[in-house]
């Protein structure tokens, strides 16, 4: 048996921070919590590039050009849906989520979500910096560790042993 498992080790990694406008009350305090867990985890301030987009119907198709760049190790998306009078949320929340995830996959390379999608404004406060955490923060650590983790696997040989 041999156990493979990324370390928390930021160093020397890449980040690209996508993050909506809309309801920037809540996506910036996600920015901070991602922030303030990237620096913690000893990533350079200068390996960061913070991307902002209109909402999050918009972070796929950035996310997937940040991918596609090649200078980015992980791509963190942060934003808060927040559910309304009409189906939109629905429709918002459902494309973006498949979004992300089909960028990760085609492009093989970490994308976490740090997207709240709420039905209420408390729901958000609760999870934007309160007694919910920082679902920011969670997105960053998370991309850090997958980060390590999909290094791992690359590095591992036949035998078990790390090239
Ligand atoms: N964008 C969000 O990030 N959160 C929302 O709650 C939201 N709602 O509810 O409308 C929202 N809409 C904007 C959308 O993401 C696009 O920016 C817009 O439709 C333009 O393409």
């Amino acid at each position: 048996m041999r156990s493979i498992e990324g370390k928390l080790s930021g160093v020397n990694l890449r980040f690209c921070i996508v993050v909506s406008r809309f309801n920037s009350l809540f996506s910036e305090r996600l920015l901070d919590g991602a922030m303030d867990m990237l620096l913690r985890h000893e990533v350079s301030h200068q390996a960061i590039d913070v991307i902002r987009v209109p909402g999050a119907w918009e972070l796929p198709l950035v996310a997937k050009e940040a991918a596609l760049s090649g200078k980015y190790d992980g791509i963190i998306a942060l934003g808060a849906v927040i559910r309304g009078d009409t189906p939109h949320f629905e429709y918002v929340s459902a494309e973006m989520s498949k979004g992300l995830a089909s960028v990760a996959l085609t492009q093989r390379v970490p994308v976490a979500f740090g997207v709240l999608t709420c039905d209420t404004m408390d729901q958000a406060v609760a999870r934007s910096g309160s007694k919910g955490g920082n679902k920011g923060a969670e997105a960053a650590l998370s991309a850090i560790e997958t980060i390590n983790v999909m290094k791992q696997i690359r590095t591992v040989r036949e035998d078990g042993e790390h090239a």
